[in-house]
């Protein structure tokens, strides 16, 4: 059995689904603080209202499913996390905290933990950023995602537990909202597009930055979780990408299918994020150990988003 704590997240949402997939709607417990975007998941499979910092009530879970597997998404993202520091390093850390010990007490045999590009900072290289380079980050969702690596890394070398992880760049998709992120303009500007409304962007038009469209995003924390764990060398993170792009190319590609959307720029507090993370990602140790390659670049994302979000405007 497997826990996904999160569930009801951007990620959370479509991990748990694909996995009910995979395995079966009752082999995937949904875990959450609150039932909010996605009821679905109470009604297709074991659905627990849970938070990551009673460690009692994860402990009397683990008795009453025993999951061999717990997929770790809960975390506070890097602008909500910005407007409070104190309760985002609390909930980041303890979270991934009190889930490693569990781990290791119950002896749960695998764990998914995701990390992110926030791990860089202003000086990291920022085109093509290799696995292994200078990471100084600045935002606490940043320190708490880096914190959270070496933690990984030493209770998988350590305590020799299967803990694996990805550097997520910035990920889209039509099925649910993102919750907090710097690159929830990346989601937004796709539904005011649908809506036939303009969009005005809180990042200016030439932020480059790394993303991946949500079906990219399950394919490799798949492929990662299913490789042979020999062929994981890398215990803190994979840096994984698939694309950059800024708000005036993605607001160009909307633009190919419909023609008379607009887009104004009004930078905010998180455009200093943005220009602290990387442009573009150097994936190669990803393709070399266990053969990454993702499926999607941005015309052919754009194109699948607008499709789906206007099929579930006319409600089919
Ligand atoms: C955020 N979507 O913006 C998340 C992600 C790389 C960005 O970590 O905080």
């Amino acid at each position: 059995k497997i826990l996904v704590i999160g569930a009801c997240g951007q990620l959370g949402t479509e991990l748990t689904l694909e996995l009910r997939k995979l395995y079966g709607n009752a082999q995937v417990i949904a875990a959450d603080i609150a039932i909010s975007q996605h009821t679905a998941l109470a009604e297709s499979g074991p659905f627990e209202i849970l938070d990551v910092l009673d460690r009692h009530h994860l402990a009397d879970l683990a008795y009453k499913y025993e999951f061999t597997q717990i997929y770790h998404l809960a975390a506070v993202l890097s602008a909500t996390g910005e407007k409070r520091p104190k309760f985002t390093w609390k909930i980041n850390m303890k979270g991934l905290e009190n889930i490693l010990d569990l781990t290791l007490e119950k002896g749960i045999a695998k764990v998914y933990w995701p990390s992110s590009i926030a791990v860089f900072g202003p000086n990291t290289p920022r085109h093509y950023t290799p696995q292994h380079t200078i990471m100084d980050p600045n935002t606490v969702y940043g320190i708490s995602k880096l914190t959270g690596e070496r933690f990984c890394e030493y209770y998988a070398n350590r305590y020799k537990l299967d803990i694996r992880s990805l550097r997520y760049p910035g990920l889209i998709g039509y099925k649910a909202l993102p919750g907090g992120g710097t690159t929830d303009y990346a989601v937004d500007i796709f539904h005011k597009a649908v809506e036939g409304q303009p969009y005005e962007c809180y990042l200016a038009e030439n932020t480059y930055l790394p993303m991946m469209y949500m079906p990219d995003a399950l394919k490799a924390t798949l492929d990662l979780m299913h490789a042979p764990a020999e062929k994981i060398k890398i215990r803190s993170s994979y840096n994984v990408t698939a694309m950059s792009f800024s708000p005036a190319e993605v607001a160009a590609s909307i633009r190919s299918s419909i023609p008379n959307f607009e887009i104004t720029y009004k930078p905010d507090y998180r455009q200093q994020i943005a220009a602290s993370w990387p442009e573009s990602i150097n994936d190669s140790v990803a393709q070399q150990d266990w053969n990454w390659q993702p499926d999607y670049d941005l015309p052919r994302m754009t194109q699948d988003m607008l499709e789906n979000l206007q099929k579930q405007k006319a409600g089919l």
